[in-house]
């Protein structure tokens, strides 16, 4: 899975409809880890000597040693500012050094709102992954939910994976394409839940098609036949109500341009025009085929694959790159071939005539040219050296 950023493609999200939070009691989770307590970083925190008598001195140490007595208040240890290395046990001790009470001192933040992105390779899944956008540095959960009908039925994006940050949405109901998600990020200081408006019909992108497979055709020297399945996550049931559309393209390698072909609902197709004897390359992508909007898949992994070719011409293919940095030709031209029903390698010899014949063109003008130059060049130093005469044959003429 690539990064972030490119999840980005994927992520239809339209925008943050309701930013909402609540504060979670703090109590809860003192209460489940007695001797925990949470604090907010840079804020202030007030610790409570649990086991202390109204009003009896109380002596509190940190990791071990004493506290200035100046942060004490009726019993109550309160810490300013905090940073992270106020953490640790603080415990509080009667005048004769008892033990009253422990606390291990968390510091950390509130949730912030999360990074949200949705893909939907199926009609039957939508899976949404979220990140953190700010650390907080407390144990952490989050509660993850959708809503249609503009909140009315709510339900479950289901976690699977605890920690993994993913939920998923199975059999989301067909009859309305927009989708809010709720995911509520919660920890030891509050709540922030972000909510995300997803459209089906802009986020349902197939995967690609699997096992493509190109076979030649016996006989047949311009033909390919390429055959492929459904991605395995458009499942079976789902099949015959949810066509896809598949676009085939095709090229020969070294040429720069692909052909394309279309089918719908059909997982072969014949392609007939492939250039004899070479090796194409051809790849396959997926769309569903009644939605208007959704995507294409990514494209499957290229496979290449050469035509059919009259047995007894194999052993002597060779290739050669033609490639003129100034032309920009880089289509391979076949030299051994003398296959007299290829058209096609006329084409090719034809194109080296012409490359030849351009390149001797190419020559003679450069030749003529450098000629022309040499020849201006001498006409000028005969100028020259025709006016040196003339002004010396002045100069000798004019009267001292
Ligand atoms: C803090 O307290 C826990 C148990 O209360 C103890 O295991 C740990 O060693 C203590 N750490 C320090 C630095 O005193
Ligand atoms: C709190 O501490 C931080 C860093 O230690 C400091 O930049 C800030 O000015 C302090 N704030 C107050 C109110 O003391
Ligand atoms: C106090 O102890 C904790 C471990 O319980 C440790 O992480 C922290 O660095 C200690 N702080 C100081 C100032 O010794
Ligand atoms: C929720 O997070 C946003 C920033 O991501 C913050 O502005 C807001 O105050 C947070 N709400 C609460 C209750 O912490
Ligand atoms: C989002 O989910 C949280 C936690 O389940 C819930 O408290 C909150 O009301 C939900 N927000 C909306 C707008 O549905
Ligand atoms: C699929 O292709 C085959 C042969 O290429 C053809 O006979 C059949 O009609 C096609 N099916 C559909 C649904 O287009
Ligand atoms: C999809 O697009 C086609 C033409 O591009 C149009 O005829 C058809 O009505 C559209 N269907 C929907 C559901 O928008
Ligand atoms: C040498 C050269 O210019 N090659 C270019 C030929 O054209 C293709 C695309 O049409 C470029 O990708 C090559 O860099």
């Amino acid at each position: 899975m690539p990064g972030l950023v490119s999840c980005l493609g994927d992520l239809i999200v339209t925008g943050i409809i309701i930013l909402f939070s609540d504060h979670v009691q703090s109590e809860i989770w003192t209460n489940e880890v007695s001797d925990v307590q949470f604090g907010g970083l840079g804020s202030r925190v007030t610790l409570t000597c649990g086991g202390a008598h109204g009003g009896s001195p109380v002596e509190w140490r940190f990791n071990g040693s004493s506290v200035p007595l100046w942060q004490i208040h009726q019993g109550s240890l309160t810490l300013l500012n905090t940073t992270h290395s106020m953490e640790g046990n603080y415990s509080c001790h009667d005048e004769r050094g008892t033990l009253l009470h422990s606390i291990k001192l968390r510091l950390g933040y509130p949730p912030h709102f999360v990074r949200i992105s949705c893909r939907m390779p199926s009609h039957m899944n939508i899976y949404c992954s979220w990140v953190q956008t700010k650390t907080t540095h407390l144990p952490t959960s989050y509660r993850t939910s959708y809503s249609v009908n503009k909140g009315r039925q709510v339900d479950d994006c289901e976690q699977k994976h605890i920690g993994l940050n993913e939920c998923i949405i199975t059999n989301p109901p067909l009859w309305t394409s927009k989708f809010l998600v709720n995911i509520t990020e919660i920890n030891p200081l509050g709540s922030n839940s972000t909510i995300v408006q997803i459209d089906i019909h802009e986020l349902l992108k197939p995967d690609p098609p699997e096992d493509v497979q190109v076979l030649q055709v016996e006989g047949q020297p311009t033909q390919l036949l390429v055959q492929w399945s459904y991605p395995s996550s458009w499942t079976v049931e789902i099949m015959p109500a949810f066509p896809l559309t598949f676009s085939l393209r095709y090229r020969p390698i070294g040429s720069s341009y692909w052909s394309t072909l279309e089918t719908e609902d059909n997982t072969s197709l014949k392609i007939m025009d492939a250039l004899v004897g070479h090796l194409h390359q051809i790849q396959i992508r997926a769309q569903d085929a009644l939605i208007n909007h959704s995507q294409w898949s990514e494209w499957s992994h290229v496979v290449e694959v050469r035509p059919w070719i009259e047995p007894w011409e194999e052993p002597t293919e060779e290739l050669m790159d033609f490639s003129f940095p100034f032309f920009n030709l880089s289509f391979p031209v076949r030299t051994t071939d003398k296959s007299p029903d290829s058209s096609l390698h006329q084409n090719g010899s034809l194109g080296l005539l012409i490359l030849l014949g351009l390149f001797a063109a190419f020559m003679v003008a450069v030749l003529l040219t450098i000629i022309a130059l040499l020849r201006v060049r001498q006409r000028k130093q005969d100028n020259v050296k025709k006016e040196e005469l003339a002004s010396m044959v002045k100069m000798k003429s004019i009267p001292v």
